[in-house]
C-alpha cells in the first residue's frame, strides 16, 4: 500500500506533462519513426497559411486524426508510465519491472503473422515502423485492478497490418503471443503462470480503428517495461488485454486461450470490456485511482469509448460476457 501511494502523492505538474524538450524531441522521434503530421501537411498546403511559429507547436500538429487529443491535459507523467508496470514475466512487483526489464533484448525482433491469412509474413520492428504511418493516440488505460493512467501512445491501427495479410473468410479471432525468454525474465520461472502470455480479440474488435499496435510513448520508443518493441493497446478493455512484446499474431477460427482467463476464468473473461456495472468478484469496478492524482474517479463505461465500440456488442449480454 505504502508503495502504491508513491504515485498518488506525485502531483503532475503542468511542465511535467508537456515540457518544451518533449515537443522538440517528439518532432525528431516521430520523424524517425515515420510519423507524418497531417496538421503540418495541411498547414503547408493550405493557401494563405503562413509558417507556424515553433513556439506554438502543439500535440495537434502530430495527432492527424485528433483521436484522444481531448485527454491531453490529463496525461500521466512519463515517470509514472515507465515506473509503475504490470509485466509478470519479470516480476509481480510493479515498481521493480523497469529495473528487471532494463536489459531485455528487443533487437533484432520480429513478429510472425500467420494462420488464416492470404499473405502470412514476418515483420521486423523496422518493417512495422516504415510500412505503417505512425501516429499519436492519447488513450485512457484502465487496469482491472482499478487504477488508471492516460498514455500518449505512438503506433498504428492494427487493421492496417491485418489488411496487408488479408484474413480469409474463415478467420474469426486474432490470437497474440508475447515473447518468453526465461534467461532474461526473472518472473518467468516461478511456475505461477502458464506463460507465454497470450491474448485474443474477436476479428471485428481487432479491426476497430481504436485498436492499435504501439511502438512508442511520449517522445520515445517503448521501454522494455512497457512492452518493447511492439505491444497491443485496446483502450476500451481492461489493461491485461493489451499484451506486451508481441512475437506472434495468428488468425484463427475459435476463441483463443488467454492467460488471465486460463488462470481465473470466473474473474477474467475473454471480453474484459471496462464496465463499472460489473464488479470483479473481489472488488468494485465502479471507481478507479488515476495514477498521479489523489482520490478516486468514476470508471467510465467502455472506459469512455462506448460511442465508438458499442456497435460491436449489439445483442451481446455484457454481464454474462464480461
Ligand atoms: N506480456 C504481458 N503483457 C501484459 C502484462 C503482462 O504481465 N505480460 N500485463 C498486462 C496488464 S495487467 C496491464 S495493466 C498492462 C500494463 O501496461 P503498462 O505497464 O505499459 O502500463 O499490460 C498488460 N500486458
Ligand atoms: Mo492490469
Amino acid at each position: 500500500m505504502k508503495k502504491q501511494e508513491k504515485y498518488n502523492s506525485v502531483p503532475v505538474k503542468p511542465d511535467e506533462i508537456t515540457p518544451k524538450h518533449i515537443y522538440q524531441n517528439r518532432r525528431t522521434f516521430l520523424k524517425q519513426m515515420g510519423v507524418v503530421g497531417l496538421g503540418a501537411l495541411l498547414a503547408s498546403c493550405a493557401p494563405g497559411v503562413t509558417s507556424t511559429p515553433s513556439t506554438s507547436e502543439t500535440l495537434s500538429d502530430i495527432t492527424p486524426s485528433g483521436i484522444g487529443s481531448e485527454l491531453e491535459n490529463q496525461l500521466t507523467s512519463k515517470e509514472a508510465i515507465k515506473g509503475y508496470n504490470n509485466y509478470y514475466e519479470f516480476t509481480t512487483n510493479k515498481e521493480r519491472v523497469a529495473e528487471l526489464a532494463q536489459d531485455f533484448v528487443t533487437e533484432p525482433w520480429s513478429v510472425n503473422v500467420d494462420g488464416l491469412v492470404e499473405n502470412p509474413g514476418t515483420y521486423s520492428t523496422e518493417d512495422l515502423l516504415s510500412n505503417f504511418e505512425q501516429e499519436q493516440r492519447i488513450y485512457r488505460m484502465r487496469c482491472v485492478e482499478a487504477w488508471s493512467m492516460v498514455i500518449p501512445w505512438v503506433g498504428f491501427p492494427l487493421h492496417k497490418l491485418l489488411e496487408e495479410v488479408k484474413p480469409t473468410s474463415e478467420a474469426k479471432y486474432v490470437m497474440f503471443e508475447s515473447a518468453l525468454v526465461p534467461e532474461q525474465m526473472d518472473g518467468a520461472n516461478s511456475g505461477m503462470f502458464p506463460f507465454p502470455y497470450t491474448e485474443g480479440l474477436r476479428l471485428d474488435e481487432a479491426m476497430h480503428d481504436l485498436t492499435i499496435l504501439a511502438t512508442g510513448i511520449y517522445d520515445e520508443p517503448l521501454a522494455p517495461q512497457n512492452g518493447a518493441p511492439i505491444r497491443l493497446v485496446v483502450p476500451w478493455k481492461y489493461g491485461f488485454k493489451s499484451i506486451k512484446s508481441i512475437i506472434k499474431i495468428s488468425l484463427v477460427v475459435d476463441e483463443p486461450p488467454t492467460l488471465w482467463n486460463i488462470v481465473a476464468p470466473q474473474e477474467y473473461g475473454f471480453y474484459a470490456n471496462v464496465n463499472p456495472n460489473v464488479d470483479h468478484p473481489r472488488w468494485s469496478q465502479a471507481t478507479e485511482r488515476r495514477i498521479g492524482e489523489s482520490g478516486r474517479i468514476d470508471t467510465l463505461f467502455m472506459n469512455g469509448y462506448a460511442e465508438e465500440v458499442m456497435p460491436l456488442y449489439e445483442g451481446l449480454d455484457l454481464t454474462e460476457n464480461f
